[in-house]
């Protein structure tokens, strides 16, 4: 006889604690985030995670029609995660003029975008106003449009280079009309592994007191976690338990980004893909360690649209937007599409058996006729 779907079944009878907290709505302890990853039984993780996503969201799923401008791809980082950076000099590199980076903005569908998604290389040369004019300009003629700008490496480089403190830089991004940062240069928190792949970037603590700062400054923003790589499962929770305890602090997280690591073209190259195993336990370890986070979105363009239409079943409840033009992971050797059209993404939840919910950076919903859109209060 079938069991009914609200019972929890398992192999691991390990898993029988941890699947008594969560139907509790209990905090997982690190040791059970270990478990999570070293159990053979990922569909009892899936169905653990999939309670908790059907708890907060029911069957909703949410998309949204954005851009990603990517100013420049000069940065004076060499991590050996990223084939997209480039020394200065280098063959390939191009910086956007700013005239250049509005028309790019206004360019690919017709569908009006709802947000900007703007992240680059740490350029040595650009000043502190490029970036302040950059979104200025974005403001001036998309003032509808929310601009999700700049991730804590960006801003602690900014800081740096325009000779200012990060809280200055944080209230002179929001005055030019920065709305929201994105997730981006988190990696993974440990020392050890960030030696290895992003040794020239903030550490993991600037990167979280960054990200502190702007949350206590009004600013909402975005968690990532580049998986895959060098790093074992106890780094993993590790980032996530730090996520988890500023989360706490701020409440200023609004998503979790899991990033599956490209390998080709980077110092790397000679690491396998990560596994469609490992991205879908990814998704659903993020929903259960991070009790505190609303949502978990599994990024289309980074797992391919199939896995993450499958994520929607083991915790994700975002599968990002149309992106348009993305930049980063086809460098490192990405296959899926560099954008999608609005209908392919509500398409891709609905035969999931969700229900899509086009929702604006912030998630409100958001209604659209003709070329236009509203936003809900
Ligand atoms: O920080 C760089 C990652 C990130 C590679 O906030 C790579 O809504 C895989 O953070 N293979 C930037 N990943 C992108 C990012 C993001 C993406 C989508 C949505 C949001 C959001 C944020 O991309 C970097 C790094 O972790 N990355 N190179 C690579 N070879």
């Amino acid at each position: 006889m079938m069991k009914p779907r609200h019972s929890f079944q398992t192999d691991d009878p390990r898993l029988y604690p941890i699947a008594e907290k969560v139907q509790n709505g209990e905090r997982l302890s690190f040791e059970d985030g270990v478990l999570l990853y070293q159990t053979g039984d990922v569909l009892a993780v899936g169905w653990l995670a999939n309670l908790v996503r059907e708890r907060l969201h029911g069957d909703t799923t949410y998309f949204n029609v954005n851009r990603h401008i990517n100013p420049t791809n000069v940065c004076v980082a060499s991590c050996r995660l990223c084939a997209f950076g480039r020394k200065k000099g280098e063959a390939g590199t191009y910086t956007m003029a700013l005239e250049e980076a509005w028309e790019t903005a206004a360019s690919g569908y017709t569908d009006a975008v709802t947000e900007f998604h703007i992240v680059g290389g740490l350029h040595p040369d650009l000043p502190f106003e490029y970036f302040m004019d950059l979104v200025r300009g974005l403001k001036e003629r998309f003032p509808k449009v929310h601009i999700k700008a700049f991730t804590m490496v960006e801003i602690a480089f900014l800081a740096k280079r325009g000779k200012r403190t990060i809280p200055q830089v944080l209230s002179e991004m929001k005055a030019a009309g920065v709305d929201s940062m994105p997730g981006g240069g988190a990696e993974i928190f440990a020392d050890r592994i960030r030696h290895i792949i992003c040794d020239h970037k903030i550490d993991g603590s600037e990167w979280l007191e960054t990200a502190k700062l702007a949350h206590q400054m009004g600013f909402r923003s975005n968690a990532t976690m580049l998986y895959g790589h060098v790093e074992n499962d106890e780094d993993r929770i590790d980032h996530m338990v730090k996520l988890r305890a500023v989360q706490d602090e701020t409440g200023g997280f609004q998503t979790f980004i899991p990033l599956s690591f490209h390998p080709d073209h980077t110092a790397l190259a000679h690491i396998p893909k990560s596994s469609g195993m490992l991205d879908i336990r990814q998704i659903a370890v993020g929903r259960l360690m991070l009790d505190n986070f609303s949502h978990i979105k599994s990024y289309w363009q980074m797992v391919t649209p199939q896995m993450a239409q499958i994520s929607l079943r083991f915790g994700a409840d975002d599968i990002d937007g149309t992106v348009i033009e993305e930049k980063i992971y086809h460098d490192a050797g990405a296959t899926t599409p560099q954008g999608m059209r609005r209908a392919g993404l509500e398409r891709l939840i609905s035969e999931a058996g969700r229900v899509p919910f086009e929702r604006d950076t912030m998630y409100r919903a958001v209604t659209r006729s003709e070329d236009t859109f509203t936003v809900s209060a």
